[in-house]
């Protein structure tokens, strides 16, 4: 797959890109010598030490303590201790939505972590961006109440709507290797999405909850393997920011041996690309303290309200153990200070 071959796609589809898609607009072709040509050619890239491993640990530190502080019974020392009787809520696929997480003070310092927001800067080429409120994953290993996740391969971008639309990023914080868990992506299968769609248009729909999302059916993942597309897992050190095109096929799994995975989700996008009603919603949601999706323009806005069983937790906090001090930096990517007076 050759980096023309992006150039022709992205251009042919959004002329109004920012950064990572306009330089090709431009006809400025040429490399941009680090993680963007990644981007480009593959769909997928790694930023290492976005964060310093040090300060990495001490966030994934913060997480444990996070899980412990319900006294539930998790302890960090005994992972036969990681059962969903001892852990609030947590999915199969390892993601924590309720409990006001999304807002904790620890997400919010990786999130606004200044290797991390410079990645997204130079990808849209642009300083005025908003970041998702969005899950945080813990998932452990060898859990005996849940069955290890199967795969889910998917992209987070609406099939009908094409070309580069937003960076997914994700910041792994505990070292994971090639057995534990986590990121597996499809090589190249971004520059391949339009013609999926519109080759694949007749197949059956995975439900989805959001147009934002597609699931590919084995019929599709015979396509993408026809096509040469192969699937990689991504190893990481804490610190390192994954980056992936929102059309990549990717999906997560749970580790084997005996290390957690953790990630906090941080995903990026234009200020530029979100409404002024988007922008109320999604301060309403820094507002409520509940979370959104990956897409940070707020469609859709989460809830602290974890059940279990059909029941409300009774562990169920509307706000964060330690409510967020933003920085100014911090606080433009809530997006607030972009709403105009005639909306606020
Ligand atoms: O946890 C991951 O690595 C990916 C999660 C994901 O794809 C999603 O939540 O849509
Ligand atoms: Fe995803």
């Amino acid at each position: 797959m050759s980096t023309t071959t992006a150039v022709v796609e992205t251009a042919q589809v959004n002329p109004n890109l920012h950064g990572f898609g306009r330089m090709r607009v431009d006809g400025t072709d040429r490399p941009f010598g680090d993680f963007r040509d990644d981007l480009t050619r593959d769909g997928f890239a790694i930023v290492k030490g976005a964060i310093p491993k040090e300060k990495a640990m001490k966030y994934a530190d913060e997480m444990f303590s996070w899980l412990e502080g319900f006294e539930l019974g998790f302890d960090r020392k005994d992972l036969a201790t990681a059962h969903k009787d001892k852990l609030p809520l947590i999915n199969e696929k390892g993601m924590c939505l309720n409990y006001a997480l999304p807002h904790e003070n620890f997400v919010w310092g990786v999130r606004s972590e200044p290797g991390v927001v410079s990645a997204f800067e130079k990808i849209y080429d642009d300083e005025d961006l908003i970041v998702s409120f969005d899950a945080i994953n813990f998932q452990f290993p060898n859990r005996t109440d849940i069955a290890p996740n199967k795969p889910w391969p998917h992209q987070d971008q609406d099939p009908e709507k094409h070309g580069f639309r937003c960076m997914q990023g994700l910041v792994n914080l505990l070292p994971n290797g090639p057995e534990d868990g986590g990121l597996i992506v499809c090589r190249g299968g971004h520059l391949l999405s339009e013609q999926f769609h519109k080759e694949m248009a007749d197949e059956e729909r995975i439900p989805a909850w959001t147009p934002e999302w597609y699931g590919f059916t084995e019929r599709g993942m015979k396509w993408l393997d026809d096509h040469g597309c192969k699937w990689e897992k991504l190893c990481a050190e804490p610190g390192d920011l994954l980056l992936w095109d929102s059309r990549t096929p990717h999906y997560n799994l749970s580790p084997k041996n005996s290390q957690p995975r953790f990630a906090i989700y941080t995903c990026f996008m234009p200020v530029a690309d979100a409404t002024q009603e988007d922008l109320l919603r999604k301060k309403d949601a820094f507002d409520r303290r509940v979370g959104t999706t990956h897409w940070p323009n707020a469609k859709h806005t989460g809830s602290n309200v974890a059940q279990r069983d059909g029941e409300d937790d009774p562990h169920n906090r509307l706000k964060p153990l330690v409510d967020p001090v933003l920085s100014e930096r911090a606080f433009k990517l809530t997006g607030i200070p972009y709403i105009k007076a005639q909306n606020a």
